[in-house]
């Protein structure tokens, strides 16, 4: 069986992160992704923090897999000519310049859909439109004019940025299913479309939880915030709330065995109140079962710095890895705090390909994150990310049909 977006094809015209990170899943899918960059300079990953001199940086290979390159210069008029080209043979354009480059470069969406009237026209800006609407924005802006940096961190501290990268492979995730969305309307409208999404956007749906919270604070405090328990008053906004679950059920991060010395040896730990019995048998702490001041979760809501502290004096005896094999049997939600060294070497992640070993002609074999998204039918397998114009003359030949010699003058023109 094909895979499931066989026979689309992507005009892929990203670069850094929020793009390819869309287009690349696009292309696991199946999608014939053609990576366009600038002769001579390509996709400026490709040389920024670079580990082994003149080899493409991991920064590109672990975003631009199962993809195809072609250089273009899109500014020359034969570059131009050939970009029109290729318009019309795609299903997909997606593209994350600044704002306008588009346009500059003469392919505005009236353009494009005057060239190819089902192309799919997918854009990543920093904003929508307003104010901001015109400036370039990387990972860190977002989070922050999204509204995690605001409400991550603890509560006494500054504001912190998140090493998941929310913002940029967060929006890249949206996009995509705004472009598949699209690409199944079309199967009933003939027609392509216009899909926008802004990492300030994307940030934002995915801090949605600390929206609801801004407006619970007009009908009182936050009660499963530590704050409440510790007697500190709210102010008018959503506060940074450390480790403190999200949702209904306190968690924390609790030192384990070896905390002294190994930055990671901590667990999360959840008191759902499901278990909570389990959790005092745990502990060694029978009494709190029917206790009045602990027995249920509102009376606990006052006193978690005190249970946290007897539930890591717990923790502290056993290493991250027994806390998980203590606790799960009995339904307690824990979760050993991994290194990205520990994940390297993690044979379930290896095994179900979320983490593949990819060979590489320049860079010898290196660790990259697989397709996370798992479809019976559409397996992913990773193939190593094209090198700069790698793709060129076959896509120009069996895309485009040119000859060889409309090729050769092609190049002598500089347009790829
Ligand atoms: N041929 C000819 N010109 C090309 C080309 C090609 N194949 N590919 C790109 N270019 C040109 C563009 O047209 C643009 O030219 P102009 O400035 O003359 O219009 C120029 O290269 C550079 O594009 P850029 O402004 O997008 O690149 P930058 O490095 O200055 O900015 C970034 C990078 C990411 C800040 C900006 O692209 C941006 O804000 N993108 C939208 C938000 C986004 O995706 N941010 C996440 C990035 S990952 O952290």
């Amino acid at each position: 069986m094909g895979k499931a977006l066989e026979g689309v094809k992507i005009l892929d015209m990203t670069h850094v992160q929020s793009g390819p990170t869309c287009t690349q899943l696009l292309a696991w899918f199946g999608a014939d992704v053609i990576k366009v960059e600038r002769p001579g300079v390509g996709d400026a990953t490709r040389g920024q923090l670079r580990d082994i001199p003149d080899v493409d940086s991991l920064y590109f290979t672990m975003l631009n897999h199962n993809k195809r390159s072609v250089t273009l210069n899109t500014k020359a008029d034969k570059g131009k000519e050939i970009f029109v080209k290729l318009i019309k043979e795609c299903d997909v354009m997606v593209e994350n310049f600044a704002p306008g480059a588009l346009d500059r470069m003469g392919f505005s969406w009236e353009r494009i859909q005057e060239i190819n009237p089902r192309m799919i026209y997918a854009s990543i800006k920093g904003f929508g439109p307003g104010e901001f609407e015109d400036c370039k924005v990387y990972e860190n802006v977002a989070q922050c004019a999204g509204g995690s940096a605001s409400t991550t961190g603890m509560r006494d501290g500054v504001p912190i940025v998140t090493g998941a990268q929310i913002g940029d492979s967060g929006t890249g995730l949206h996009l995509a299913l705004g472009i598949v969305t699209a690409l199944f309307h079309r199967e009933k409208s003939g027609r392509g479309q216009r899909v926008e999404c802004a990492m300030q956007d994307g940030v934002l749906n995915l801090c949605r939880v600390k929206l609801r919270d801004q407006q619970r604070l007009q009908h009182g405090p936050l009660k499963e915030y530590s704050q409440h328990g510790e007697g500190i008053p709210f102010g008018d906004a959503t506060p940074r709330a450390g480790n403190d679950s999200g949702g209904g059920q306190p968690g924390r991060i609790l030192k384990c065995k070896g905390w002294e010395t190994d930055p990671d040896a901590y667990t999360y730990f959840i008191t759902q109140a499901a278990v909570w019995k389990n959790v005092c048998d745990v502990i060694g702490k029978p009494e709190w079962k029917e206790h009045a001041d602990y027995a249920k979760p509102e009376a606990r809501l006052t006193r978690l710095n005190e249970i946290f502290g007897v539930i890591e004096d717990w923790t502290m005896t056993k290493t991250k890895f027994e806390v998980m094999e203590i606790c799960n049997p009995l339904n307690i939600p824990v979760g050993p705090i991994l290194s990205m060294k520990e994940i390297a070497a993690d044979r379930s992640l290896r095994k179900t390909g979320t983490v593949v070993e990819v060979d590489h002609p320049e860079r010898g074999p290196y660790l990259s994150v697989g397709n996370p998204i798992k479809l019976s039918d559409s397996p992913a397998d990773v193939e190593r990310s094209p090198l700069l114009g790698e793709h060129t003359d076959e896509i120009l030949r069996d895309v485009l049909g040119m000859n060889e010699d409309e090729i050769v003058a092609a190049k002598a023109e500089g347009a790829v």
